[in-house]
C-alpha cells in the first residue's frame, strides 16, 4: 500500500524457504515499500540460488530502515543476507551482518545501502557486494573471517565498544547495575547488533 510504513519490531524471521527461482527475499521481500524493521533477528533464511536476497530483498525503490537487526546465516544466489536492487536504498543502524552465503550484501540495478555503527564480518565471500562506493560511516567491515557465535557483549578491548557515531548511544552500559563488571563499556554506541538503545536485551539473556 503506497503511503503505509509498517514496523516490524522484536521478531525473529527464521528458516524460511523460497526454491522458486523468480522469488527473492525468503525472510523479507521490500518492493517499493520503506519499513521500519527494529531489533529483529534475520537467520537461517533461504532463497533459491537463482535468485536474490536471503535474508532480505529490497526492490522496486524501496527505502527500508533496518536499526539494531542481526541479518545473519541465510543464502541467496546474491545478496545472502541482504540484496539491494531496482533504486533501492537500504539504510542500516546498528546492525551486524554475518554468516550469509554467498555474500554480506549484494547489489543490482542501482541498488544502493548507507550503514551506520554496523559489523559485515564473516560472510562467505564479499562483505559488501559492490564496485559502488557506499555510505558507510563508524562500521566495521571485514573480507570472510570468523567470528564465531554472535557476541552478545563485545569483549572488553574490543574495537567495537565505544566506537560507533558519537551522536549515538547505547541504552545501558557499565554503570548500570546489571551490566557485567568484567566488560568496561561507555555511554558512546557500540558497533553492532549489541550496541545502541536496546542493548538491555542482551543483558538481560
Ligand atoms: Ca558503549
Amino acid at each position: 500500500m503506497p503511503g503505509i510504513v509498517p514496523t516490524i519490531s522484536h521478531c525473529e524471521i527464521r528458516d524460511n524457504r523460497s526454491t522458486y527461482s523468480s522469488v527473492g527475499g525468503s525472510g523479507l521481500a521490500c518492493r517499493n515499500a520503506s519499513p521500519a524493521i527494529i531489533d529483529c533477528t534475520i537467520d537461517g533464511n533461504y532463497t533459491s540460488p537463482l535468485s536474490y536476497g536471503g535474508g532480505a530483498y529490497c526492490s522496486g525503490s524501496s527505502a527500508p530502515r533496518l536499526i539494531g537487526c542481526r541479518i545473519i546465516g541465510s543464502s541467496a544466489g546474491s545478496g545472502g543476507g541482504i540484496q539491494c536492487s531496482q533504486n533501492s536504498n537500504a539504510e542500516l543502524i546498528g546492525c551486524t551482518i554475518h554468516g550469509n552465503v554467498p555474500d554480506g550484501m549484494g547489489f543490482s540495478y542501482l541498488g544502493t545501502a548507507s550503514l551506520t555503527n554496523c559489523i559485515v564480518w564473516g560472510n562467505l565471500g564479499k562483505s559488501l557486494d559492490t564496485d559502488e562506493s557506499l555510505n558507510v560511516r563508524y562500521s566495521s567491515i571485514h573480507e570472510g573471517g570468523d567470528i564465531g557465535p554472535f557476541p552478545h557483549l563485545p569483549l572488553p578491548g574490543s574495537p567495537l565498544v565505544d566506537s560507533g557515531d558519537p551522536s549515538t548511544r547505547d541504552g545501558v552500559f557499565d554503570t548500570h547495575p546489571r551490566w557485567p563488571r568484567a566488560f568496561p563499556n561507555g555511554e558512546r554506541a557500540d558497533i553492532g547488533a549489541h550496541g545502541g538503545n536496546e542493548n538491555m536485551r542482551w543483558v538481560n539473556e
